[in-house]
């Protein structure tokens, strides 16, 4: 990988600042220790700090002089008896060759390097910043919605690592489908996927791993993860990805505890395969990311009136958010850093309170250079079934006889990640099979 584009990144910040003069300050975090205990909590770097210095170590900071365009990275200095325990550290020279910036410093000389820069105005994050209390702070809201402006939009270095962390995460689902079979435990799964993407370059999940057979599926966020793989005409859904380069990947498959899906399994995923690709299709420049939550909604009410869980004309169905009982989470959200990254809500933008589109994670217009999941989903959740029930301006549309015959199915969800590009996006999960036959292939394959 070449040299991470620091300076760039604080180049991108200064310019949505709108300030000609000062000085950019920010601290990364720090190691954390558990209550009582000398034992570390795993290590996390603030991503506002990673995209502007791209370390992944405690105890750094990073400035940026706006006038002369200069990029500083300050290094703690590590003692040779610190030394014995965590090993000698890189040079300074070496630190600021590897992340792209001008000069680099020991952090002790910060409130000295700042000093000779005479900074009409600091901008820094986090707050409290002591070495600055000198000068002119400005607001630190400030440069945090610069920052996280800035972060929405993925530059050439990026995208490679995503598409990294995309490709490693999808050999491991691959892997999985090959792999799992009945009587598994689901933890089982997520630690064989923990275990492959980390064997590939990955410092850990970017999220904790959700593995949910049959109805589990239909918890949205289900981490339990512990019960078995024990009907072979369940559906088990996955949603793992790693993080490489500290990019994250965001990945769902769900795929037939047997080998093949059953006939009510095969009918929802069609659906949702159908309202995945229907969306992704229509992923370009200008077009507006509620438009694609409606649009896979349309495309999953036609479903669910072919299957007869919907009755009644589309129209009213989707003047009534039905769809948003049988998807009740947003159609996806930007990724990058972070895996629901910053940026979704532009300053003044109000969410939309309906079904549905309450949770949706991000409310603009698509751009080049962003990076989105895709990950429509169709589920039987027995809580907001309840309430469609009781609803009547909703219930009038649902069969709920026709409901209970696919209640099982649980839930299924299908998600990639693109980058919208000039011309339309680039489909950074291409490698991880979703068609039917291909995952069937695969889910045989774990029997043969
Ligand atoms: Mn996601």
């Amino acid at each position: 990988m070449t040299t991470y584009p620091a300076k760039q990144h604080f180049v991108a910040t200064a310019a949505r600042l709108g300030a000609d003069t000062g000085v950019i300050l920010v601290y990364g975090s720090e190691t954390l220790i558990h209550p009582d205990s000398d034992t570390e909590y795993e290590f996390h770097q603030n991503s506002n700090f990673y995209y502007l210095s791209g370390v992944a170590e405690p105890g750094f900071a990073a400035a940026y002089d706006i006038g002369t365009r200069t990029a500083i990275l300050f290094v703690p200095h590590v003692s040779a008896d610190e030394a014995v325990w965590i090993g000698v550290p890189p040079s300074l020279e070496e630190y600021r060759a590897a992340h792209g910036f001008d000069a680099a410093h020991y952090t002790k000389d910060i409130s000295e390097v700042l000093g000779a820069l005479k900074p009409s105005v600091v901008f820094t994050l986090p707050e409290n910043a002591s070495a600055c209390n000198a000068y002119s702070l400005a607001p630190v809201e400030k440069l945090r919605a610069a920052v996280h402006e800035a972060r929405v939009y993925k530059d050439d270095y990026e995208i490679e690592v995503m598409r990294r962390a995309n490709q490693i995460s999808s050999a491991a689902h691959v892997t999985l489908m090959r792999e799992a079979r009945q009587g598994m435990i689901e933890t089982e799964l997520r630690g064989r996927f923990v275990g492959l993407v980390l064997a590939q370059g990955c410092s850990y999940e970017a999220y904790g791993s959700i593995v949910a057979k049959g109805r589990n599926a239909a918890v949205l966020h289900y981490t339990k993860n512990n019960m078995a793989l024990d009907d072979a005409r369940d559906v088990v859904l996955v949603d793992a990805g790693g993080t490489f380069g500290n990019y994250a990947s965001d990945i769902t498959r769900t795929w037939p505890v047997g080998p093949k899906f059953t006939d009510n399994a095969r009918e929802i995923y069609s659906i949702v395969l159908d309202m995945q690709k229907t969306v992704i299709e229509a992923c370009a420049p200008l077009k507006q990311w509620e438009d694609m939550h409606m649009l896979a909604a349309r495309v999953a009410a036609e479903g669910l009136l072919r299957l007869g869980i919907l009755t009644g004309d589309i129209a009213s169905i989707m003047a009534n958010h039905v769809v948003g009982y049988f998807m009740p989470h947003g159609i996806g959200h930007l990724i990058g850093i972070d895996t629901h990254d910053v940026g979704g809500y532009p300053a003044g933008t109000e969410r939309i309170n309906k079904p549905g589109l309450r949770y949706l994670r991000a409310r603009r217009q698509m751009q080049p250079r962003m990076v989105f999941t895709v990950e429509p989903g169709l589920y039987f959740v027995d809580a907001i079934l309840a309430e469609a029930q009781a609803t009547p301006s909703v219930a009038q549309f649902i069969d709920f006889d026709v409901v209970k015959h696919y209640r099982s199915v649980g839930g299924v969800r299908i998600e990639d990640n693109i980058v919208i590009t000039e011309s339309g996006n680039d489909n950074l999960t291409s490698e991880c099979p979703k068609e039917i036959a291909d995952v069937e292939a695969l889910r045989a394959s774990a029997y043969a």
